[in-house]
């Protein structure tokens, strides 16, 4: 099969999973194009079944904001109809679903016609997607996509609750390739990131406020009173400023390491001890996710889909969003007790196994399918 596939190509969750999805379909003979603005940062390799398509909005004098959608309909109508592309999935809604509708209608006025799947992945719904600014736009393309999913349960039943969707939603969860990260258990090596019997905590994100950065390094301070310690801060985002702020503050600067943006999150995850994900809110929460493949417990927040995947007393411990009293109790009980890390690590990684890419892919296959037969 022909698959277009239009998503954000930074390192934030939505285009981790679409980029890692492609590879996976070109892996299993099906021809994929990426159409984004710059080549996804997971997609190091291209091959004759996995292209990639720019999309140039250009420079004009009279644009206080650059027409992005519009460049995008056209880049598919040229994409989809050049090389006779079957299915178009976008990833995240605005402005994806709304251009690839567009695109669809021109395509259609040229004799053309391209099933649309669109993914919600989380913002898109929760928090920007549903602000009065994009909300009837939002809501008439997901309605308009010829299939509609989303990454949980929870993200489903928001999207429900949020706009007038009268389609059915299918839910797929993200996923992680588990055999890539099996091999990577026994090349971890601690001692560069840890000095002695350091714990090495970990936190993953865009810094942005709904990530709590503030809790996370309340919740590691507290951890640091009673254990011997370090802070890995990996991605960038608005709150990071704060966060040194506070670290000076609080006299911890030499305990925090800020890794900026990077595609060695794994290297630094498999000598870990511990994650931490206190979000406000979390349709998914794929981080912690790769961060359990690795075999590291989970300390999060209960929002969204995150009580799914991060089972409470199983693979960590989930709290209210706020309570990082809970948090760092529930961190310093798994930390301080060898017998119970190893046991959740474990564990941690035996509910990682649930979400593999084998299981997954067949579920975007089929819809594929259903969208040809459809259409
Ligand atoms: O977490 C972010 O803010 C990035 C965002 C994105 O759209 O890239 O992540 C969302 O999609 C991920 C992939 O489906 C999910 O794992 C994240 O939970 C979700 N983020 C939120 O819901 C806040």
């Amino acid at each position: 099969m022909k698959i277009g596939i239009v998503c954000y190509p930074t390192f934030g969750g939505s285009g981790v999973v679409a980029t890692e999805l492609g590879i996976e379909l070109s892996k299993k003979g099906h021809e994929v194009h990426f159409i984004t603005y710059s080549q996804p940062v997971r997609l190091d390799a291209l091959s004759s079944n996995l292209h990639y398509h720019e999309v140039n909005v250009p420079d004009y004098p009279l644009f206080k904001y650059e027409p992005y959608e519009l460049a995008l309909s056209s880049k598919l109508f040229d994409v989809i109809s050049k090389h006779k592309i079957d299915v178009l999935h976008v990833h995240y809604a605005i402005p994806h679903a709304y251009a690839a509708y567009m695109a669809k209608k021109i395509l259609n006025e040229n004799g053309y016609n391209i099933p649309i799947i669109t993914t919600l992945h989380g913002t898109d719904i929760t928090l920007v997607g549903n602000h009065p600014f994009y909300k009837p736009a939002v809501t008439f393309s997901i309605n308009k996509s010829d299939i509609v999913t989303c990454v949980s349960k929870s993200l489903m039943e928001d999207t429900r609750e949020f706009f007038g969707i009268t389609k059915e939603i299918k839910v797929i969860p993200n996923f992680i390739d588990i055999d890539k990260y099996d091999k990577k258990h026994n090349l971890c090596e601690r001692n560069m990131i840890a000095d002695g019997d350091e714990k090495i905590i970990v936190h993953v994100s865009n810094f942005r406020p709904l990530k709590r950065i503030k809790d996370v390094l309340e919740i590691f301070k507290k951890i640091n009173e009673k254990i011997n310690s370090k802070l890995i801060m990996v991605g960038d985002g608005p709150d990071k400023k704060k966060a040194k702020e506070f670290l000076r503050k609080h006299n911890l600067k030499n305990k925090v390491i800020f890794l900026g943006e990077t595609n060695q999150v794994d290297e630094i995850l498999c000598s870990s001890d511990l994650f931490l994900l206190p979000s406000e809110k979390e349709s998914f929460g794929l981080a912690a996710l790769e961060a359990m493949a690795l075999k590291v417990p989970v300390i999060s927040s209960n929002a969204g889909g995150l009580k799914d995947l991060n089972i409470n007393g199983n693979s960590g411990y989930t709290s209210d969003v706020g309570d990082i009293d809970s948090m760092a109790q529930n961190a310093i009980k798994i930390l301080t007790d060898s017998s119970l890390e190893k046991k959740y690590r474990t564990q941690a990684f035996e509910n990682a196994k649930k979400y593999d890419i084998k299981k997954v892919i067949p579920l975007y296959e089929k819809i594929y399918n259903e969208a040809l037969n459809i259409s």
